[in-house]
C-alpha cells in the first residue's frame, strides 16, 4: 500500500484550530454587535477576508509584520488613557479583573485581540488551504511563525497607543516575575511612548497559597524599573493590589 504524501509541509506544533475562520467570524460579530455595540458598523467580513490572507497560501515561518499591515488598517480601535493593562504570565487573572473594571482593557478586550485568543492557525507556501494538522512550534520549528508575529505586531500598536497611567498584572510566583523574553518585556515595554506615558504601575502578585518567589523589591522588578527610567517613565510597584487580590479569593 502507498502511503499519500503529507498535504502539507509537518511542523512540530498543533494544527490550524478546526473551524477557525467560522470562530474568527463570530467572535467579530460578537465583539462588534453585543460587547461594544458602537462598533456595529464594523464589516466583520473584510476583517476575517484580511486575517486569512496575511497568512493563507505563504510559509508560515517566513511571516512578517507587513503581512498583517491590511489587517491592522482595518482595525483602529483606541483606548481611553489611564485604561491599558498589560499583563505577563497572569492571563486569568488579569482577564477576570478586566471582567470587573469593564473600563479598563487587556489586548484580548480589544477586537483583534478578542477575535484570536487562544486560537491557532498556519497555511502553507505550496497550498491555498489551512493547514488543520500541524503548524510551526515557535520554539521548536521558527519564532516568525503566523502565530508568534500577529500576537508582536497586536502587542506593539497595543503598547504604541496606550497613554497616561498604564497598568501590568506581573505573575509574583514564579521567579521571573519580569521576563525580558516575554512579550510584554520584549514588545510592549520598548514601544511605549513616553511623551504619552508618564507611569508604569505594576501589580505584582502572589499565587494564594504558595510561596512568593518575586515582588517589588526583587531584581527582576529592578531591571524593569531601570529599563523605564532610560525611557523616562516613572515606575511605581504594588505587591498583591487589593482589587486584583480579592479575585484571587473567590
Ligand atoms: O495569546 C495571547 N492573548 C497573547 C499572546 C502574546 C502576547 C497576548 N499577548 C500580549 C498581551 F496583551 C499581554 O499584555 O502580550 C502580553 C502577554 O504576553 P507575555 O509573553 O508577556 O506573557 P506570557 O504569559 O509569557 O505569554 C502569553 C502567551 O503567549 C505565548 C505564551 O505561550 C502564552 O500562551 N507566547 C509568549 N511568547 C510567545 C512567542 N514568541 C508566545 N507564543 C508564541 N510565540
Amino acid at each position: 500500500m502507498w502511503r499519500q504524501p503529507p498535504k502539507h509541509k509537518e511542523w512540530k506544533g498543533p494544527g490550524t484550530t478546526a473551524h477557525f475562520y467560522e470562530i474568527l467570524l463570530g467572535r467579530c460579530y460578537t465583539y462588534t454587535q453585543v460587547v461594544r455595540p458602537e462598533l456595529r458598523h464594523t464589516d466583520c467580513q473584510k476583517i476575517g477576508k484580511a486575517f486569512t490572507s496575511a497568512f493563507l497560501s505563504k510559509d508560515p515561518c517566513g511571516s512578517t509584520e507587513q503581512d498583517y499591515r491590511p489587517l491592522m488598517e482595518l482595525t483602529t480601535q483606541t483606548v481611553p488613557c489611564d485604561k491599558t493593562l498589560f499583563w505577563s504570565k497572569s492571563s486569568e487573572l488579569a482577564h477576570d479583573y478586566t471582567w470587573v473594571q469593564r473600563d479598563m482593557y487587556t489586548l484580548e478586550d480589544t477586537l483583534l485581540g478578542y477575535m484570536a485568543d487562544g486560537l491557532k492557525w498556519c497555511g502553507d507556501s505550496g497550498s491555498s488551504e489551512m493547514n488543520y494538522q500541524s503548524c510551526p512550534h515557535w520554539r521548536e520549528d521558527c519564532s516568525n511563525n503566523s502565530v508568534s508575529v500577529f500576537w508582536n505586531t497586536v502587542s506593539k500598536r497595543f503598547a504604541e497607543d496606550a497613554c497616561g497611567v498604564v497598568h501590568v498584572v506581573l505573575n509574583g510566583s514564579i521567579s521571573n516575575t519580569f521576563d525580558e523574553k516575554s512579550t510584554f518585556g520584549r514588545v510592549e515595554v520598548f514601544n511605549l511612548h513616553p511623551e504619552k506615558v508618564h507611569t508604569l504601575k505594576a501589580w505584582v502578585m502572589h499565587n494564594i497559597e504558595s510561596v512568593p518567589s518575586d515582588s517589588c523589591s526583587s531584581s527582576s522588578l529592578n531591571n524593569l524599573k531601570q529599563i523605564l527610567k532610560t525611557k523616562n517613565i516613572i515606575f511605581v510597584c504594588q505587591n498583591n493590589y487589593r482589587p486584583v487580590r480579592l479575585l484571587q479569593c473567590v
